[in-house]
C-alpha cells in the first residue's frame, strides 16, 4: 500500500503552499533579520529601500494594527522587533516587492543601527544569570537523598546533546489572500493551523472567524511548523492587510535554516546509584535547556523532558530537575521526540558510566531495570504495559544478543584498526499531549449522493500518512471501499479549534473522531433502512460496499443506500469531536495520568570505528517496535525507518555550529550534515506479535515519534567501539559523535 500522495509526488504535480497558483497582482515578502545578537535597535530607516523600484512597501514594527505578540504559551515575542533584537536573524522589518528577487535586493538598502548589548549563548550560563523561561519544575519519586549511601556504586557526570535543525524538504511559507470583507484567507505550511489563525487575528486586531487558515499538505515538518510556521503567515498577512493585495513569503533554505528554531540543545548533569547486582536504586538528574531568546513551546518540551527522565526503566528513587534558561539564539522549538530524546540521552549515559565503573555490559543494566506492568513511574501513573519486558525479549530472540556481542567481539579480536560496538535502546514514550486539553480533535465528514466520501479533519499530512491512516478509518467504519474516501485540506472554517498534529496523536484523535461521525451516519442510515423494511436497526449493516440484513447481503449497494437516504431527506453529513478519556495531570504536585498509553519498543545498533581515519559508521538497527494492530504497516515501517535516520542523524553527524557572536555557521545542506542513502544504517523492523491496543484507533498504536530514540543507541555503539580501540578512554557524553570528535577522542 502506498502513501496516499505518493503518485503525485513521483510525477511532480503535488501542490505545496508555493505551488498554489497566485492571484494576480501577487506581492512578495522578504524579512529583514537582525544582524547581531543582542541590541538596541538606535536606527532604523526603510526610505531608500521603499523607494527602490519594484519595492511596493516596507513594513516595521510600527505598522501592525493590533498586537506585535506571536507568543503562544507565553507572551514574549514580538513579530517584528521594536526596540531591542535578541537573536542573529530576528526580523526587523518586511519588504514586499513585485517579485521574490526585487524583494530580497532591497535588503542592502535598509539602514539598521543596532547598539550591541551582552549576549548569552550557553544554557548553564545563562542560568548562573538567572535568565530563566517559567520556574524550574522537579519530579520526583522515592527519596534520592537517603538511599545514596546504601548504594554499592554512585557515577556522577555530565551529558550535553546538541540542538537538530528540521531539514522538512518544504521551507517555511505562507500566501496570504485579502477577503472582500477585510478578513484574511492563508495558506499556510503550518502544523497547528488555529494557533496561526488566532496569532494572524491578534496581529491584525480580527476576529478569529474573520481568519481562514487552510492547509493543503506539508512537505514534512517534524516539529519545526508546529509553533514556527506562524511569523511567516502574520507578516505575509500583515503585508496583505495593509497592502490589500495578496502576499506570498516564502523562505529559502540558508534563510530557513539561519532564522528558524532547531531541537533544543541540553546541558545535564547526573547522578546514578546502583546495586551490587547492576540494579538501579537511584536517579538524579538536572536538565539545563537552552531554550533560545523567546519561550516558544520550551516549556512543554522541558515537561516532556522531565516525563521521559527514566525511559523505559524502573528506578524507584528519582529526582529530576529542568530549567528553561533563555539565550540569545533564535528560540529554539519542537523537534520530533519533543524533549524526550534529551532525557534518554541522558539516562542512556549514565547507564553507560556505571556499566563501565561496574564492569559490566550496559545492555545488563538495561534488562535487569527494564519496567514492568504495574510500575510506578516518576509522575504518578504506573506503566499499564509489559512492552517493554516483551520488546526486549522478542528483539532478543529474533536477534539474539548474545550472539551479536560475540560476533562483535570476534571481528574485534580480528580486526587491529578497525572495531566494532553494540547498543541496545530501549524506548517508552507517552502518548498524549502532555498539555492534557490538547487531547482533542474533530471530523466533518459528508457523503456525496453518488456514494463518495469527503472528510476534513484536524490533521494536518506531512508525508506521514495521516490522511491514509483517517481515509482507513472512514472505509471501514462505514463498510465501504477505501477509494471512495477522500481527504480534504486542513481548513479552520471546516475543523474549529484545531489542536496542533503533533505528539504522534493525530491519527488517535482525528481517526476517533472521524469513526465517531461516520458511526452517526451510519446509524441513521440503519435506523432509517430498518423502518422501510420493519426490523431492528441492529439487522442492518454495511459491508464490502453492499447492505446486509441479518448477515444476508441485500441487493442494495452502498450507492443506491446513500441516494435512497438522501431522497428521504435523511442527513448523510456528520461532524464528531474526540476528547481523550481518563488524562489528567496535576501541576501542583507534578502527579497524574498525563499519557493514554506508552509507546514502546527496543533496538539493537551496530557501529563500526575506522580507528585510524576516526570515522564512525552506524551499520545496523534492528527493532522489534509495538505498535498495536497496525492501521497501516508500510506506512508504519516508514515511520519507523525515517525516524531512526533522524536519531541517527542527531546522534552522529547533524553539527549546528555557532560563531562567538550567535550567526549559525552551518547555514546549508552542504555544511550541515543529514544522514544520506549511503550513511543511512540497515534497518529492520519487527513488530511485536499480539500487542493489541484498546486505546488506540482501531486496536493500532501511534508511530510517529518514539522510534526517533532508538537512534540514540548510534552514539553508545559508537562509544563501545571507541572503548575496543582505547581501553583506557573515559566514556564522553558529548553528542553528536561526529567523525571530527571521534578522531580527537582517538588521539588524545
Ligand atoms: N506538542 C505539544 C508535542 O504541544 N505537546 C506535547 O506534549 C507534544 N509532544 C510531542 C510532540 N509535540
Ligand atoms: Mo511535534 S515534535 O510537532 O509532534
Amino acid at each position: 500500500m502506498k502513501h496516499d500522495d505518493a503518485l503525485l509526488h513521483a510525477r511532480g504535480v503535488s501542490q505545496y503552499v508555493r505551488d498554489i497558483p497566485v492571484p494576480q497582482g501577487t506581492l512578495y515578502a522578504a524579512p529583514v533579520p537582525s544582524p547581531v545578537a543582542h541590541g538596541k535597535i538606535a536606527r532604523l530607516d526603510t526610505e531608500a529601500a521603499a523607494a527602490h523600484g519594484g519595492i511596493a512597501a516596507v513594513f516595521t514594527a510600527r505598522d501592525i494594527p493590533g498586537q506585535n505578540q506571536i507568543g503562544n504559551m507565553v507572551l514574549d515575542e514580538p513579530l517584528l522587533a521594536a526596540d531591542e533584537v535578541d537573536y542573529v536573524g530576528q526580523p526587523v522589518a518586511l519588504i514586499i516587492a513585485e517579485s521574490m528577487a526585487a524583494a530580497r535586493e532591497a535588503r542592502a538598502l535598509i539602514k539598521l543601527e543596532v547598539e550591541p548589548l551582552p549576549a548569552v549563548f550557553d544554557p548553564r550560563e545563562a542560568y548562573a544569570q538567572g535568565s530563566l523561561i517559567g520556574i524550574p519544575r522537579t519530579f520526583a519519586l522515592g527519596d534520592v537523598d537517603k538511599i545514596w549511601p546504601s548504594c554499592h556504586i554512585v557515577v556522577v557526570g555530565r551529558a550535553d546533546s546538541g540542538g537538530q535543525e528540521h531539514i522538512y524538504l518544504e521551507t517555511q511559507s505562507a500566501l496570504a489572500i485579502p477577503r472582500d470583507d477585510g478578513g484574511m484567507k492563508v495558506y499556510s505550511a503550518t502544523q497547528s493551523p488555529t494557533l496561526v489563525q488566532r496569532i494572524i487575528a491578534r496581529v491584525l486586531g480580527l476576529a478569529m472567524h474573520q481568519v481562514e487558515v487552510d492547509v493543503p499538505r506539508l512537505g514534512g515538518a517534524f516539529g519545526g511548523k508546529e509553533d514556527q510556521a506562524t511569523a511567516w503567515a502574520a507578516l505575509a498577512s500583515l503585508a496583505a492587510f495593509r497592502l490589500k493585495r495578496p502576499v506570498k513569503l516564502v523562505l529559502n533554505r540558508h534563510e530557513d535554516v539561519r532564522w528558524t528554531g532547531k531541537r533544543h540543545p541540553y546541558s545535564s548533569d547526573y547522578k546514578i546509584g546502583l546495586d551490587q547486582d547492576g540494579k538501579i536504586l537511584a536517579y538524579e538528574v538536572t536538565f539545563y535547556q537552552n531554550a533560545g531568546a523567546a519561550a516558544d513551546l520550551s516549556l512543554a518540551i522541558l515537561e516532556r523532558t522531565l516525563f521521559h527522565t527514566t525511559n523505559s526503566y524502573f528506578v524507584p528513587n528519582v529526582r529530576a530537575t529542568a530549567a528553561s534558561c533563555r539565550t540569545h539564539l533564535p528560540p529554539f522549538t519542537a523537534f520530533r521526540g519533543f524533549g524526550a530524546p534529551q532525557a534518554m540521552f541522558v539516562m542512556e549515559a549514565a547507564i553507560a558510566h556505571a556499566a563501565s565503573a561496574l564492569r559490566i555490559q550496559a545492555a545488563e543494566i538495561q534488562r535487569r531495570n527494564l519496567l514492568r506492568q504495574g510500575d510506578d513511574l516518576p509522575y504518578g501513573m504506573k506503566l499499564e504495559t509489559d512492552s517493554p519486558a516483551r520488546c526486549w525479549a522478542a528483539l532478543d530472540k529474533r536477534h539474539d544478543l548474545a550472539a551479536c556481542r560475540a560476533r562483535v567481539e570476534a571481528f574485534n579480536r580480528g580486526h587491529a584498526l578497525t572495531k566494532k560496538g553494540l547498543a541496545v535502546m530501549p524506548v517508552c514514550f507517552g502518548i498524549s499531549f502532555t498539555t492534557t486539553f490538547l487531547n482533542q480533535a474533530a471530523s466533518l465528514v459528508h457523503v456525496y449522493t453518488d456514494g463518495s466520501v469527503g472528510v476534513s479533519t484536524a490533521a494536518v499530512e506531512m508525508g506521514q500518512g495521516v490522511n491514509r491512516k483517517i481515509r482507513r478509518v472512514a472505509a471501514r467504519t462505514l463498510g465501504i471501499s477505501l477509494d471512495r474516501v477522500r481527504m480534504e485540506s486542513t481548513n479552520t472554517t471546516r475543523v474549529a479549534n484545531t489542536s496542533p498534529t503533533a505528539a504522534s496523536s493525530a491519527a488517535d484523535l482525528n481517526g476517533h473522531a472521524t469513526r465517531l461521525a461516520c458511526l452517526q451516519i451510519l446509524e441513521r442510515l440503519r435506523q432509517a433502512l430498518a423502518a422501510e423494511r420493519g426490523c431492528s436497526a441492529g439487522e442492518i449493516n454495511i459491508d464490502n460496499e453492499y447492505v446486509l440484513q441479518a448477515h444476508q447481503r441485500l441487493d442494495f449497494s452502498w450507492e443506491q443506500l446513500v441516494s435512497w437516504a438522501y431522497a428521504r431527506r435523511i442527513p448523510i453529513s456528520a461532524y464528531a469531536g474526540y476528547a481523550t478519556p481518563g488524562i489528567h495531570f496535576d501541576k501542583s504536585k507534578e502527579k497524574g495520568r498525563p499519557f493514554a498509553y506508552h509507546a514502546v519498543g527496543a533496538a539493537v545498533v551496530e557501529a563500526t570505528v575506522d580507528g585510524l581515519r576516526g570515522v564512525p559508521r552506524v551499520d545496523s538497527v534492528k527493532i522489534v517496535h509495538d505498535v498495536g494492530q497496525s492501521l497501516d504497516p508500510v506506512i508504519d515501517r516508514g515511520q519507523i525507518e525515517g525516524a531512526v535516520a533522524q536519531g541517527v542523524g542527531w546522534m552522529t553527524c547533524e553539527e549546528l555550529i555557532y560563531s562567538a557572536e550567535g550567526k549559525i555557521l552551518t547555514d546549508s545542506m552542504a555544511t550541515y550534515k543529514v544522514p544520506d542513502i549511503n550513511d543511512t544504517p540497515e534497518v529492520s523492523v519487527d513488530f511485536l506479535e499480539d500487542a493489541p491496543q484498546p486505546v488506540g484507533i482501531l486496536g493500532a498504536k501511534t508511530v510517529g515519534e518514539p522510534p526517533l530514540m532508538f537512534g540514540i543507541g548510534a552514539y553508545f555503539a559508537i562509544l563501545d567501539a571507541l572503548r575496543f580501540l582505547r581501553p583506557d578512554l573515559t566514556p564522553v557524553f558529548l553528542a553528536p559523535m561526529t567523525a571530527e570528535r571521534t578522531l580527537l577522542l582517538l588521539s588524545r
